[in-house]
């Protein structure tokens, strides 16, 4: 017992001490004479790129212009955010409504563009939440989060939400396995083995992007990490690695690090569809939500969904396949020719590099090591290209150039290194600072990269900014890598923590069909007040509907009386602009919740719940014209049984004269 004990201690100070990272040696003058010019973009000018970077624990994202890491917005996506109202305002909420009720934070890693033949094409972006787990749909027309689908029989959505070449679906597995939603979860933790699940979902994706469950694969209970589809020859396949297939319920940090090689995983997804088409799926009992955004109503609708396609990956022994893979792994990566399936082993001293036609021709010929929990194990050799040897210490992640290269972060000894995908050579490294954990290429995880730049997403940041406190930010590099030697052209700030990241061409997203406002004439909304003519106060017993509209540099109505203590009030603001880039704000002293943004053309609805008697100012928060601190008005509350009547006006109500 003791003994095992001090194996236990034994091992973590060795797992903790290959795990803590190095100062990069060679840490001094790496930017040389030309690299400010490379990053500058000068005052007035257009990016070249659009940077979509994930906000980790902020549970945003955030867009960035390359290559001079300006940041250009941040997206509210699963966490509420005052500044825009998201969350706050009625038509917002129900977008973070879950099987769990409301929730108003997540955390989120991984950006995923949408694509066309394996291309990127401009239309959406995906973002995963991990913590609660979802996927997200962005706009990008409009840049707002337009739907979020739940997860069922999941947790630790981590390996999402990468797509298929022509974003048939986009994925979502299980980072902790758990017992499946319909069966008992009150089990004891150490029946691990016999309880817990993997569930992979394949999300499928329609014309106009709406997120619909096609089926989940109940798998072995591990962690899966990462995953990346097939494309070209291998677009039918994806790739997940996995990670804890000892099982360990505690003490991961030892209990999963035992053995040499973990799985990457391969599901044949078109062997699925046949399978569910053959009436092989389950349909399981089950809760998760689904959230849209209608653009006419400007309002979110959240509906309960009760049923999910589930497809037993023991049972069907043709859809999913293990691959050994050494230690540990994280990044799962497929080059452009979809030929080379990259697995980063954080405990690997080399990178394996799978052969998708091997990995065929293994499947074919039976060679399997025995089975996984029910799931044929291909021979390493047999699946094997070759491996990067003495690559770094602490491999995470790969991209592309589409040049034949690819390029891994290494946490450990903090650097990028560049390699040849074929031959396996080391070509050329360069330092981070610190600890990367992520990179993004435009286009580098598509069969069409833009091998420009690379963006190196780092952990840490300790020396590379004035101190701000016990916390710095975290930090993005850019890399040009137009040459054969990588060099560092700038550091910018990231929001959050960044994981992953992708980036496009400017003008496939600038000339997409961007959203100038919404048309007054197509507002939908139930309480949109279209004309101030139209601005009214409804009471309805202890509900106030305010009809109000804003626009420079007023409010519609500005004097409200005859508020009692104990009513709800619903502020329904209309900004009545047609014009880009003329928001109004909303807000009211004392209330508890956020402010309201209102983009033109658009309704948003504030409620208030008064605590107090008295007069309560509301203003415009927005600087949108010469007299924007003229934009303001007031409400009178009085108490629950007062008889002042219910008015409403706007420039009429002036002083009484004597
Ligand atoms: S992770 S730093 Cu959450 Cu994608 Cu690898
Ligand atoms: Cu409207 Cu300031």
């Amino acid at each position: 017992m003791k003994n095992k004990f001090l194996k236990a201690t034994l091992a973590i100070t060795m797992v903790a001490a290959l795990f803590s990272s190095c100062k990069p040696k060679n840490s001094g003058d790496v930017v040389s004479g030309d690299a400010a010019q490379k990053a500058y973009v000068a005052p007035g000018k257009y990016d070249e790129f659009y940077n979509f970077v994930s906000g980790g624990f902020s549970g945003q994202v955030s867009v960035y212009g390359l290559p001079s890491g300006r940041l250009l917005r941040v997206v509210p996506v699963f966490s509420v955010d005052p500044q825009s109202g998201y969350g706050f305002s009625e038509e917002t909420k129900p977008m973070l409504n879950t099987s769990h009720g409301f929730v108003p934070w997540d955390d989120q890693h991984h950006t995923e563009l949408s694509q066309t033949n394996g291309e990127v094409d401009g239309r959406w972006l995906f973002a995963n939440a991990n913590n609660t787990p979802r996927i997200a749909r962005l706009d990008l027309k409009t840049f707002k989060t337009a739907e979020i689908i739940e997860l069922p029989n999941s947790a630790g959505n981590h390996s999402s939400p990468f797509i298929t070449e022509n974003t048939e679906y986009v994925v979502a597995g299980t980072r902790f396995s758990v017992p499946s939603d319909n069966a008992n979860g009150d089990v004891p933790i150490n029946t691990y083995k016999k309880n817990f699940k993997g569930y992979l979902s394949f999300v499928k994706v329609g014309k106009e992007g709406q997120m619909d469950i096609a089926f989940q694969i109940e798998a072995p209970g591990v962690n899966f990490d990462l995953s990346h589809a097939g494309k070209g020859k291998s677009h039918g396949w994806f790739f997940f690695s996995c990670y804890n297939t000892e099982q360990a319920n505690t003490l991961l940090e030892v209990n999963a690090s035992q053995k040499d090689k973990d799985f990457i995983m391969a599901v044949n997804w078109k062997k699925a569809e046949e399978y569910i088409k053959a009436g092989k799926g389950k349909k399981v009992s089950t809760k998760y939500a689904h959230n849209t955004w209608d653009e006419k109503t400007h309002t979110a609708k959240s509906e309960i969904r009760n049923e999910v396609l589930v497809l037993s990956a023991k049972e069907l022994k043709d859809i999913c396949y293990m691959i050994p893979c050494p230690k540990s792994p994280h990044g799962c990566d497929v080059d452009p020719t979809g030929e080379y399936i990259v697995g980063s082993g954080k405990l690997a001293a080399l990178i394996p590099v799978f052969s998708f036609d091997k990995l065929q021709n293994a499947i074919k010929n039976k060679q399997f090591d025995g089975e996984y929990d029910g799931i044929p194990v291909v021979k390493y050799e047999a699946a094997l290209h070759g491996e990067v040897q003495k690559p770094g210490l602490g491999p995470l992640h790969t991209e592309f150039d589409g040049k034949g290269n690819a390029y891994t972060t290494f946490f450990v000894s903090s650097e990028v290194v560049k390699w040849d995908i074929k031959s396996l050579k080391v070509l050329d490294r360069v330092p981070t600072y610190y600890s990367v954990g992520h990179l993004c290429i435009p286009g580098g995880d598509s069969r069409k990269p833009f091998g420009k730049y690379l963006i190196a997403y780092n952990k840490i940041t300790k020396d590379r900014y004035l101190p701000t406190g016990p916390e710095l930010a975290q930090s993005a590099q850019i890399f040009d890598i137009s040459g054969d030697k990588m060099q560092l052209i700038l550091d910018f700030p990231t929001i959050g923590e960044p994981h992953y990241a992708q980036a496009a061409p400017a003008d496939l997203i600038r000339n997409n069909g961007q959203l100038k406002f919404f048309k007054i004439e197509d507002n939908k909304h139930p309480f949109a007040t279209k004309g101030e003519k139209e601005a009214k106060v409804v009471r309805n017993g202890k509900r106030i509907d305010v009809y109000m509209t804003s626009i420079r540099s007023h409010f519609a109505s500005d004097n409200i009386e005859g508020i009692k203590l104990g009513d709800e009030v619903y502020f329904h603001v209309t900004n009545l602009e047609q014009d880009w880039d003329v928001p109004h704000g909303f807000a009211i002293k004392g209330a508890d919740n956020a402010e309201l943004l209102i983009m033109p053309g658009e309704t948003c609805t504030l409620k208030w719940t008064p605590e107090k008697v008295g007069i309560f100012p509301f203003y415009c928060t927005d600087f949108c014209s010469a007299l924007h601190q003229e934009m303001q008005g007031y409400v009178r509350v009085s108490p629950a049984g007062s008889s002042v009547p219910l008015t409403f006006s706007l420039g009429t109500n002036l002083p009484a004269t004597k």
